[in-house]
């Protein structure tokens, strides 16, 4: 997976630099003419097979849809973030789009853009702003409704449960998107029933190594927990090293539910291991790049573009036939 990112940001950076030596037009913003448009991306980092997969989209949706790739990684940090913005502004794309890492402290950036008049564009991930009208769309997942769904599949599993279903949560980057509402979408579901209780709740930044580590602590500080529901795949693939490694059987004396559905996890549920992967794809960019030309033609989009998704789990007597996955 390592080297795959390392890949992935050697490409990012050579498809950068040849499209910043690339003409662009007579008076360097020919707008409208023949040439293709260009778009800034700035990718939040590269945390998960989820982002690596959702990087590799980026790329591959532009060279299909022949438009011309400005792409930065932010590994991790808004600040970064924010100056890739400020690039692609003072560079003169004809549209942004970024994975915004949180959801606050985008306002001045983005008026800078409205200020250049260039259309900006939420991918996967969304804002909290004072004027809404410096987003032009957003195009990614409904996260209440995978929160919604992770519940909903935890209460058809529990529902010969003869006592209460003590809860350990690991959770996605704190104040991002995806953290927020697959918490509040899953909390929505169990909170009516008392037999059901979130005993412990920790941020593992989506991070493999992370959920490995909050695993350690849940075993070590939570007493004796039923379910494990999980923000990504990443960190329920660390957690179950833990598990495994403590001598107990995941999917059989802790239910596991993780979001996602990259191959290793899909593997995991083939094999019992994770009992339901409610799905979250980062095959977003084949969107991305026709909002981005109907914005650059000057057309208005909808405001928001949610993905098809579903849900995969151990109450699917297809498990086995589950297609591989594309990341
Ligand atoms: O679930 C996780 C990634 O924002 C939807 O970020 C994305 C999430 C995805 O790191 O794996």
């Amino acid at each position: 997976m390592k080297r795959l990112a390392v890949l992935f940001a050697v490409l990012a950076v050579a498809v950068a630099a040849v499209i910043l030596m690339l003409p662009r037009g007579p008076e360097g913003g020919d707008k409208g003419a023949e040439r293709p448009i260009i778009l800034g991306f700035s990718q939040l980092g590269s945390e998960s097979g989820w982002r690596i997969g959702n990087t590799r989209s980026v790329i591959t949706a532009a060279q299909r849809a022949g438009v011309q790739l400005m792409f930065k990684n932010a590994e991790q940090k808004q600040e970064n973030q924010i100056d890739a913005i400020r690039s692609f502004i003072a560079y003169q794309v004809d549209v942004i789009a970024f994975a915004p890492i949180v959801e606050d402290g985008w306002d001045n950036v983005l008026r800078e853009a409205k200020d250049a008049g260039i259309p900006v564009i939420c991918s996967d991930r969304s804002v909290i702003l004072e004027d809404d009208s410096l987003i032009t769309g957003f195009v990614g997942s409904d996260f209440y409704l995978e929160g919604v769904r992770a519940g909903e599949y935890l209460l058809k599993k529990m529902a010969d449960a003869p006592g209460p279903v003590r809860i350990a949560e690991i959770s996605g980057t704190i104040d991002s998107t995806p953290m927020r509402y697959r918490a509040l979408g899953f909390r929505d579901i169990i909170k009516d029933d008392p037999l059901f209780e979130i005993v412990y709740s920790q941020s593992g930044d989506f991070l493999r190594s992370r959920g490995k580590e909050v695993m350690e602590d849940i075993l070590i500080t939570a007493g004796p927990v039923d379910v494990l529901y999980s923000h990504n795949d990443s960190m329920t693939l660390g957690a179950i090293e833990t598990i495994e490694q403590k001598g107990l059987n995941p999917g059989k004396d802790m239910v596991i539910i993780s979001v996602d559905g990259e191959q290793g996890a899909i593997d995991l549920l083939k094999q019992g291991k994770i009992n339901c992967v409610v799905e979250c794809t980062p095959m977003l960019c084949d969107m991305i790049m026709d909002l981005a030309q109907r914005l650059a033609r000057g057309e208005t989009i909808d405001r928001i573009t949610y993905s098809e998704e579903t849900v995969f789990s151990d109450f699917d007597p297809d498990v086995l036939s589950i297609p591989p996955r594309w990341y």
